[in-house]
C-alpha cells in the first residue's frame, strides 16, 4: 500500500515535470546516481576528454546557428538573454550549463560526458591544452592573457556575506559576479570580455567553476543561507530561447533534479602564491563596501552640476569627461553642504530631501555614465577597481571603501541591450553615517589592475563621474 502510493506520487511528479518540456529536457530527473564533474586536470586523464573534443569540435564545425547542435546557438543564448549584475545570475547559468552538457552529450553520442571545470584558484594559468595554437586544436581562440591571479578574490568567502541574492545586503551572489567572475572574463580577454564570451571554450570551464563555488558557498555553513526552496525566489522559469526554459526551483540544487555534483566542492584555501611584478598585490581582495588601501593622485575634471538626473535620482556631484589609460586616477567630487547633510540623513537610516528636488531619497549611488571604450580596451587583459574616498572622520583617519569594478566585460553587458552605457554602484547607507559632521572633499578612484599582457593609452572614456542620491530604497 505504501509503495503503491509512492510509486503513484513518483509517478505524477515525473509527469508533471514532462509535461512542461522541451526538446532536450532533463532526463536526470529521478536518476539514482549522481554525475560527477570533475577538475580539467582529472577530467583529461579520461576516456571522456576525446568526446569533449569531438563535441567542440562537431558543434564548432556547424554553422547552423538555429541548430541546438552548433555552437552558435549557445553562444546567442548568452547574448540575448544572460542575466548580469540582476538576480539570478548563478541559477541562470545553472541552468544554461546543464543543457548545454546534455546537448554535448547528445552531439558526441557519450552519455557519461560532463563539463569539467578549471579551478583557477589552485591552478591559475589556463590549461595548456587551451592555449596550444595548432589549427585543429578546436579548444584555442585567441586571447589576452593564460593567467588569471589578478582577478582572482578571496572577498566573497568572507564569513560576513551570509546572504546569497543580488539586492540583498551582504550578499555572495554580487560580491562573486564581481570578482571573480567579471575579472576571470576581463583578465583573459579576448572574446572573453564580452558577451559572446561562450564562443571561447574556456568559458564553460570557467563557468563550471562560477557554479561549483556556488555549491562551495552554500555547504560552508556557518549562517550562510539560500532563499528556502519554498520561497517566490524560486517561482517562475529561467528563459534561454522562446522554447527552452527551466523552472527555477530546478537551479536551487545541482544534485535534487539536476543530477550532478562536483569533485571538490569546498572553498578555495587561499590565493596562488605567484605573482606578476606588474601587479598591485593584494588590491583585488577589498571586499565591496570594505577598506581599500593606497589612492592614487587626482587628475582635474571639469565639474558638472547638481541637477535631478531622473524622477528617482538627484546627482549632488559629478565630474566631466574622464579618461582612463594604464595609470590609476582620482576624481574629485565636491560634495556641498545641502548635499553632505542628505547622505548624513540617509546614513542614519532615514530618507533625505534637497531644496532643489521634491523626492525624498533613500540611497546612494555612484554612477559612470556614458561610458565609451575603445577597439583596444574592448579587448581587455585589464580592469579598474573603483573606489570610494570619503572625507576624513573625525579622527582624521582617511577612509576608503571599494564599490566594485570596472572592465570591458562590464562595459559590453551593459552595453548589449543598446542605448548610452551606464554603470551604477549601489553604496551601502551605513557608509555615510556622520558625514555631515566631515570636511573635505570625497572623490572616486580607479585603480588600474593588469594581466600580464596589457593595452597601452586611454581605453575608457566616462562621460561623467556622479555622486546621486536614489529614491531606490535598498540597503545591498
Ligand atoms: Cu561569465
Amino acid at each position: 500500500m505504501t509503495h503503491d502510493l509512492m510509486g503513484r506520487r513518483h509517478f505524477i511528479q515525473q509527469s508533471a515535470i514532462l509535461l512542461g518540456a522541451s526538446a532536450i529536457l532533463p532526463k536526470a530527473f529521478g536518476q539514482t546516481t549522481l554525475m560527477v564533474r570533475p577538475e580539467w586536470q582529472a577530467f583529461k586523464t579520461t576516456p571522456r576528454y576525446d568526446s569533449f573534443l569531438r563535441a567542440v569540435r562537431l558543434m564548432k564545425a556547424n554553422t547552423q546557428a538555429t541548430d541546438p547542435r552548433s555552437w552558435s546557438y549557445w553562444t546567442n543564448i548568452h547574448l540575448n538573454r544572460c542575466p548580469h549584475s540582476i538576480p539570478y545570475f548563478f541559477a541562470w547559468h545553472r541552468g544554461y550549463l546543464y543543457y548545454f552538457e546534455r546537448q554535448m552529450r547528445a552531439v558526441c553520442g557519450d552519455p557519461q560526458l560532463v563539463l569539467p571545470y578549471w579551478d583557477y584558484y589552485t591552478n591559475p594559468t589556463m590549461p595548456a591544452e587551451f592555449t596550444n595554437p595548432s589549427t585543429d586544436n578546436p579548444l584555442y581562440v585567441s586571447r589576452v592573457n593564460n593567467n588569471v591571479r589578478q582577478a582572482l578574490s578571496m572577498a566573497p568567502f568572507s564569513s560576513t556575506l551570509t546572504n546569497f541574492p543580488t539586492n540583498s545586503p551582504n550578499a555572495f551572489e554580487p560580491s562573486f559576479e564581481s570578482a571573480p567572475h567579471n575579472l576571470v572574463h576581463n583578465i583573459i580577454g579576448g572574446v572573453m570580455a564580452d558577451m559572446l564570451s561562450p564562443t571561447d571554450p574556456i568559458f564553460w570551464l570557467h563557468h563550471a567553476n562560477v557554479d561549483r563555488l556556488w555549491v562551495a558557498w552554500v555547504s560552508a555553513g556557518n549562517g550562510r543561507k539560500m532563499p528556502s526552496i519554498g520561497s517566490s525566489y524560486w517561482s517562475g522559469s529561467h528563459i534561454y530561447t522562446s522554447s527552452l526554459t527551466m523552472p527555477r526551483s530546478y537551479t536551487y540544487s545541482t544534485r535534487t533534479n539536476l543530477g550532478y555534483r562536483y569533485q571538490n566542492e569546498s572553498f578555495p584555501t587561499g590565493l596562488p602564491l605567484a605573482r606578476s611584478v606588474l601587479s598591485t598585490p593584494d588590491l583585488v581582495q577589498a571586499a565591496p563596501n570594505e577598506p581599500a588601501p593606497m589612492q592614487p593622485p587626482l587628475g582635474s575634471f571639469r565639474i558638472s552640476p547638481t541637477r535631478p538626473t531622473s524622477d528617482q535620482t538627484f546627482a549632488i556631484s559629478g565630474a566631466l569627461d574622464v579618461g582612463l589609460d594604464e595609470t590609476s586616477i582620482g576624481v574629485q567630487l565636491p560634495v556641498g553642504a545641502e548635499g553632505m547633510r542628505a547622505l548624513a540623513q540617509i546614513g542614519a537610516g532615514g530618507a533625505a530631501t534637497l531644496p532643489a528636488g521634491p523626492q525624498r531619497y533613500r540611497s546612494v549611488q555612484v554612477v559612470l555614465d556614458d561610458v565609451m571604450i575603445n577597439e583596444a580596451g574592448k579587448r581587455g587583459g585589464y580592469y579598474y577597481r573603483v573606489d570610494l574616498n570619503l572625507p576624513p572622520d573625525p579622527s582624521g583617519r582617511l577612509q576608503a571603501i571599494s564599490i566594485g569594478t570596472v572592465g570591458a566585460f562590464e562595459i559590453s553587458g551593459a552595453a548589449h541591450h543598446g542605448g548610452p552605457v551606464r554603470l551604477r554602484y549601489r553604496i551601502r547607507r551605513a557608509v555615510f553615517a556622520g558625514m555631515a559632521h566631515r570636511i573635505g572633499l570625497m572623490s572616486v578612484s580607479f585603480v588600474r589592475v593588469d594581466g600580464d599582457q596589457k593595452p597601452t593609452g586611454q581605453v575608457i572614456g566616462l562621460g561623467e563621474v556622479r555622486l546621486e542620491l536614489s529614491t531606490e530604497d535598498n540597503d545591498a
